[in-house]
């Protein structure tokens, strides 16, 4: 039984994500990061980081912080969406990719664009810049591709249930999805998925995956 510690954020919902494609039992600890409830010494034990998602693997008595390890981890050990279409490093690729950028540049964004605009105009110049370098990368790796590591059905992975819940905040980014046509056929198709429409309500419903 995996013990899931998450909130309704994109890092969040990579793993619930995940966990509803695998099909396996967990259960989800909500971690109310407005309260600081990241900070309770329960939860530092597992995520020293004081940030979610984490999980406890209580079959295996593994504890793991950071969303990109947890997903590899859950991945491997079931089998499933990495090395499925023989194209693991590709996605683990991608994985890297959203963790060191489609992430923490995003991220940015939302701090300086949604949540406080016009107090840092360089700022929110700089990361809405790259926030839409970044969509244009994966509109261009996207041509002809159904998914991130691969071209067929079959290669759905972890990398896109990484990106995926970052895109779903296209409106906080300002970013037009019709102009990247390829994400948005890909955004689509995977918000279709019953096991991302379960996941994305997971610590709780906050409302529907907004929709281009
Ligand atoms: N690199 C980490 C980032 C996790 C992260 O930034 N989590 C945010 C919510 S999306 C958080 O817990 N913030 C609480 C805080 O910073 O105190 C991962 O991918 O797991």
């Amino acid at each position: 039984m995996i013990d899931f510690y998450t909130w309704t954020t994109p890092n969040g919902r990579k793993v619930s994500i995940l966990l509803e494609e695998l099909g396996i039992p967990y259960t989800a600890h909500a971690v109310n990061i407005g309260k600081d409830e990241q900070f309770a010494p329960e939860f530092l034990a597992i995520s020293p980081n004081n940030k979610i998602p984490a999980i406890h693997d209580s079959e295996t008595g593994q504890s793991l912080m950071e969303s990109g390890a947890i997903m590899l981890y859950l991945a491997r050990k079931h089998g499933r969406f990495l090395e499925e279409g023989g194209e693991e490093w590709r996605v683990v690729e991608w994985l890297m990719w959203q963790m060191g950028g489609f992430g923490p540049m995003l991220g940015q964004t939302h701090h300086f664009h949604h949540f406080n605009p016009g107090k840092a105009d360089y700022a929110e110049d700089r990361f809405l810049k790259e926030t839409a370098r970044l969509y244009r990368v994966l509109n261009d790796r996207l041509e002809g591709r159904e998914y991130l590591a691969g071209t067929g059905a079959g290669n759905y992975s972890i990398a896109d249930m990484a990106i995926w819940p970052w895109a779903s905040r296209f409106e906080w980014q300002s970013i037009n999805l019709d102009e990247y046509p390829n994400v948005k056929a890909w955004y689509l198709r995977i918000a279709e998925r019953p096991a991302v429409q379960r996941g994305y309500a997971v610590p709780k419903d906050v409302g529907p995956i907004p929709m281009p």
